[in-house]
């Protein structure tokens, strides 16, 4: 077994940070920990809009703390997110995600992040392999 804390991660190459200073993600179990999953804690910073569209991946995200919503574009429904609500993007939602305080977001990739991917033009992360 392994144990890592958030604490070690930050400075490293496990943390990485939106090309436009939307979020920071610290991804404490990536592709190469053998889990078949990446498990990362995400803070989305309050006033940003992001706009996510996984092609390649399934993400579970649980808030635990702050506040805001997620939008899927295919139908405009708007979901609040608050501390205990978990959203699953099962089916490749293309979305916007909203801050309206800085989040903290647990969130669980299929198939597992490498680590070093930042959101492509479209949203989407790239395949690793
Ligand atoms: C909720 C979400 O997908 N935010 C963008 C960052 C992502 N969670 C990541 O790379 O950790």
């Amino acid at each position: 077994m392994f144990v890592r804390t958030i604490d070690e991660i930050r400075g490293t190459d496990r943390e990485v940070f939106a090309e436009n200073r939307n979020w920071v993600s610290r991804r404490l179990v990536l592709k190469n920990d053998g889990m078949g999953f990446s498990f990362h804690e995400t803070i989305i910073f309050a006033g940003t809009e992001t706009h996510i569209w996984y092609k390649h991946h399934l993400e579970a995200v649980y808030c635990v703390e702050g506040e805001g919503e997620v939008e899927t574009v295919a139908d405009g429904k708007i979901h609040l997110i608050t501390p205990g609500t978990l959203y699953a993007l099962d089916n490749h939602d293309e979305h916007y995600l909203r801050a309206r305080k800085d989040m903290r977001l647990i969130c669980v990739f299929n198939p597992p992040l490498a680590g070093t991917e930042i959101h492509l033009a479209d949203g989407s992360y790239p395949l690793s392999d």
